[in-house]
């Protein structure tokens, strides 16, 4: 049986399969869940990261999870929000679905996300939201080995957003 849910968390802590880092185009850490994420692995996972020269935006790359629980991190880098006219959701959707997409050529059977874009990069939390689970949805339905999705929000206003979704 394949799942989605919502939960208030710290990604870092997650006992996945695989966890998804917003992380940027040079894939060499900063602030938000990506500098988490980093801490939480420690320095080995810089330079894993080093070695792959960066990310295209909504492209997305794998690593290994060194100290988290997670035993591969997948990192896209979100969109940057610019008014809603450079593309921005159709590279959101890519971030999901390349995330996915690796996750599922890695046989994980569980991923988790934290909200993409929605940080740093200002992507409307409202839109980002529907974005984010009509992509998980999509490729829930012909995943191969992914089959339980977990959106991890850091914060209440965040995971009320992905909850309303879900109740359309
Ligand atoms: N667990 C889960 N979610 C978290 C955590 C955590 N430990 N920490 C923060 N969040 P952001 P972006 C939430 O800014 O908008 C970085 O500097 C956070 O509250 O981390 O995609 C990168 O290097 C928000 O809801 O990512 C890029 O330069 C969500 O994660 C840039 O930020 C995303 O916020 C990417 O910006």
């Amino acid at each position: 049986m394949k799942s989605f849910d919502i939960i208030l968390g710290d990604i870092t802590k997650i006992k996945a399969d695989a966890i998804v880092n917003a992380a940027n185009t040079t894939l060499l850490g900063g602030g938000g869940v990506d500098g988490a994420i980093h801490r939480a692995a420690g320095p080995e996972l810089l330079t894993e990261c080093w070695a792959l020269h960066g990310c295209a935006t909504g492209e997305a790359k794998i690593t290994k999870g060194y100290r988290l629980p997670a035993k591969y991190v997948i990192h896209t880098p979100g969109p940057i929000w610019q008014g809603g006219t450079h593309h921005e959701a159709d590279l959101l959707k890519n971030s999901y679905m390349n995330s996915l997409g690796l996750a599922d050529a890695h046989r994980c059977r569980t991923v988790a996300f934290p909200s993409i874009s929605t940080g740093v990069y200002h992507f409307p939390l409202d839109q980002a939201s529907g974005i984010a689970i009509h992509a998980i949805r999509e490729f829930l339905a012909y995943s191969l080995y992914v089959e339980k999705v977990t959106m991890v929000c850091f914060d209440e206003v965040t995971k009320a957003a992905y909850e309303k979704v879900l109740e359309k």
